[in-house]
């Protein structure tokens, strides 16, 4: 039988587990990413491991995510994570020289190597085919110290892309395209693989677009071919030598495929609050908007910013409107200021904004109140942007700058001819922003520069066979880890201080919940389907570990959040009846007994105190996920593994 790219990767660096979809497979990982957001927690949990040097191919720590230095926070951090970083054998990227997953794709991804990030929208790598996934801190500082990457086997679709993009509609329409045909869940426990004829008329900048975004899906990863469009790319970055073909095999077997005419689509738009809640641009005509925000990992390409800035040559945008435009990398900066394309954008009225996250998670830039707010983003989850009440629709460059130019949401078709874009063969390269490490000599003299903002981290809990605890807090479906950990400019200086960060745990649901669950003492949080969906950040599952969760139950969850529970020592647990999820309330007394067998058959039983009621709940830890458990932590485990 035929093998899916995904598949043969796989293979290729399979260290345990056989490949039969839901067992677990153990992956040996060539290459890591962090961001600064998540990040300083990473590497104080890589210090801890006592490991001198990184054992991947190549580590990159990136500062995109936390640059506004509104105080010695993220300064104290950035000089934490580059003086880290340089003693362990990481590559350093300076803040402003771009967002990490653009500068990944431009400098340093390679066609068929693993590739884990402590980012959920790590597999952009996938459009030059990279078997790129996002995962919480602590697997990224196992992977750095040379340890495995364990998943899921996940099942294999195929979206067959035939026809070609009319003008105005984009990579980005295929994503939210895809996103309304299978939801915010329809990727969970699958790698989405993008073929057929239409790719072919896919820039890597475009695939790169394709597969960020499904991560929305919750899709384990999404990746492309490597082909000659892929050589083109790598040889314009002057990265030729990285270049391999990688395709799947013609007899590979798909779970499902997906068929989508690129001829067929229409501009698209997802409407607040969900990246699935998708109608066509056309439907919303007429739309005022107050605020149009151009950039993110999903669209500051330089392709993408080339064309804003012919459609905004020559014109002003509408004086209701406030436009942001943030460069994906300061290489794809430097080539809009030698082209001229900057001024253009200058000129129309936009404001330029650093070569950074920013507006996308919340980092200045939000909304008037109730203001309408077209974002090239990925998400759109309530209060995400920092205005708690902001109407956030998700659109693709394009239409960004049609509502930008006529201040209402607007068919971008409308604007007329497309103007041609002059694409360089060559990019500007300039890896200066990089810092190299220390060579192991000169690392074992240096310092680690630590500020008073780095506090420690909460105590593990080991799992007892027992547990009775009160259910602190009841959520519903699609909780994102920004409901339960919120971002934003005012809290994300705090990722190294989660007793600070715990007062704004599910600030979004329930204000009240962080006192409630910090005076019980010991609690379970019960929530919905696909709890936990978004970020990868850890901190949704150590925060409430320092507020006393001991488990979540849940109809079912998002794959980087439950990984995440289970390295902390919270134990997800499914609802066997969905419909059981009616038989709890908050505040009644919940009790789970004979967990330690539970866990091994697959069966836990949990008695609501309260009202009598018994609820079968059902767990698929691994051995490894059992030992975690017991141990309280992945990090307690590890410890006892190396004694
Ligand atoms: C996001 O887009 O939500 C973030 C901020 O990049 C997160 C990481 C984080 O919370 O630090 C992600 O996607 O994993
Ligand atoms: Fe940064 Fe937004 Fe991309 Fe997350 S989704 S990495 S916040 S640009």
């Amino acid at each position: 039988m035929g093998l899916t790219i995904a598949q043969k990767i796989i293979r290729d660096h399979l260290v345990s587990g056989d490949m039969t979809v839901g067992s677990e497979v153990a992956l040996r990982i060539d290459q890591t990413l962090t961001q600064d957001a998540t990040g300083t927690m990473a590497y104080l949990e890589f210090e801890t491991m006592g490991i001198d040097r990184v054992r991947t191919e190549r580590s990159v720590a990136y500062i995109d995510h936390n640059t506004l230095q509104s105080g010695f926070e993220n300064a104290d951090d950035h000089r934490y994570i580059q003086s880290v970083a340089k003693k362990h054998g990481i590559y350093f990227s300076r803040p402003g020289n771009g967002i990490c997953h653009q500068v990944h794709l431009e400098r340093f991804g390679i066609p068929g190597k693993t590739l884990i990030g402590s980012d959920s929208h790590t597999p952009t790598g996938g459009g030059i085919g990279m078997l790129a996934m996002g995962a919480g801190g602590l697997d990224v500082a196992v992977a750095m110290g040379g340890g495995a990457y364990y998943i899921t086997m996940p099942k294999m679709y195929k979206v067959n892309l035939t026809g070609k993009l009319r003008d105005f509609v984009t990579a980005k329409d295929v994503s939210l395209e895809i996103l309304r045909i299978l939801s915010v869940k329809g990727g969970v426990g699958a790698i989405i693989e993008w073929g057929g004829e239409g790719i072919k008329t896919l820039s890597v900048p475009e695939r790169a677009t394709i597969t960020n975004m499904g991560t929305e899906l919750g899709a384990t990863t999404s990746i492309f071919p490597s082909d000659e469009i892929t050589r083109d790319f790598l040889r314009a970055e002057g990265r030729e030598a990285d270049y391999r073909p990688l395709s799947s095999d013609p007899d590979a077997v798909y779970d499902r495929v997906i068929d989508i005419n690129l001829s067929e689509l229409e501009p698209l738009i997802a409407c607040p609050h969900s990246p699935d809640n998708i109608v066509k641009v056309s439907s919303l005509k007429g739309t005022k908007v107050d605020q149009v925000c151009i950039g993110s990992c999903t669209n500051s390409s330089l392709l993408d910013m080339l064309k804003v800035a012919a459609l905004l040559k020559g014109k002003t945008i509408k004086p209701s409107v406030s436009l942001s435009i943030s460069p994906g990398s300061r290489q794809v900066l430097t080539m809009l200021a030698d082209c001229g394309a900057l001024s253009d954008i200058l000129a129309s009225g936009a404001r330029v904004l650093e070569c950074a996250c920013g507006p996308c998670i919340g980092m200045g830039f939000s909304p008037n109140s109730g203001g309408v707010s077209l974002r090239t983003f990925n998400r759109n989850f309530e209060g995400r942007s920092g205005t708690a009440d902001g109407q956030v629709y998700l659109v693709s460059p394009e239409t960004a700058v049609a509502a930008a130019l006529t201040g209402e949401i607007t068919d971008p078709i409308l604007l007329g001819e497309m103007p041609k874009i002059q694409f360089p063969d060559q990019f500007k390269v300039d890896d200066s922003a990089v810092l190299t490490p220390a060579d192991p000599e000169e690392a074992k003299s240096l310092e680690v520069l630590r500020g008073p903002n780095i506090k420690k981290f909460p105590d593990s809990f080991p799992q007892e066979d027992t547990l009775t605890a009160t259910l602190a807090l009841k959520v519903g479906d699609n909780i994102t880890t920004d409901h339960i950990m919120p971002a934003g400019a005012k809290i994300l200086p705090y990722r190294s201080n989660i007793p600070h960060l715990s007062q704004f745990c599910f600030g979004v649901c329930d204000k009240t919940f962080p006192e409630r669950a910090k005076a019980l003492g010991r609690s379970i949080v019960v929530g919905g389907s696909n709890y936990g969906q978004g970020s990868s950040r850890e901190h949704a599952a150590l925060v409430p570990l320092y507020l006393g969760v001991r488990a979540v139950i849940a109809k079912s969850f998002a794959r980087i959040h439950a990984a995440n529970l289970i390295n902390a020592g919270i134990m997800p647990l499914t609802f066997k009846n969905p419909e059981d999820y009616e038989k709890v309330a908050e505040g009644d007394t919940l009790s789970l007994s004979g967990v330690y067998a539970g866990m091994e058959s697959g069966e836990i039983t949990l008695k609501n105190e309260t009202n009598g009621a018994i609820i079968p709940l059902t767990c698929s830890f691994t051995e490894r996920q059992t030992a975690i458990l017991k141990a309280g932590s992945l990090l307690s485990y590890t410890k006892q593994l190396g004694e």
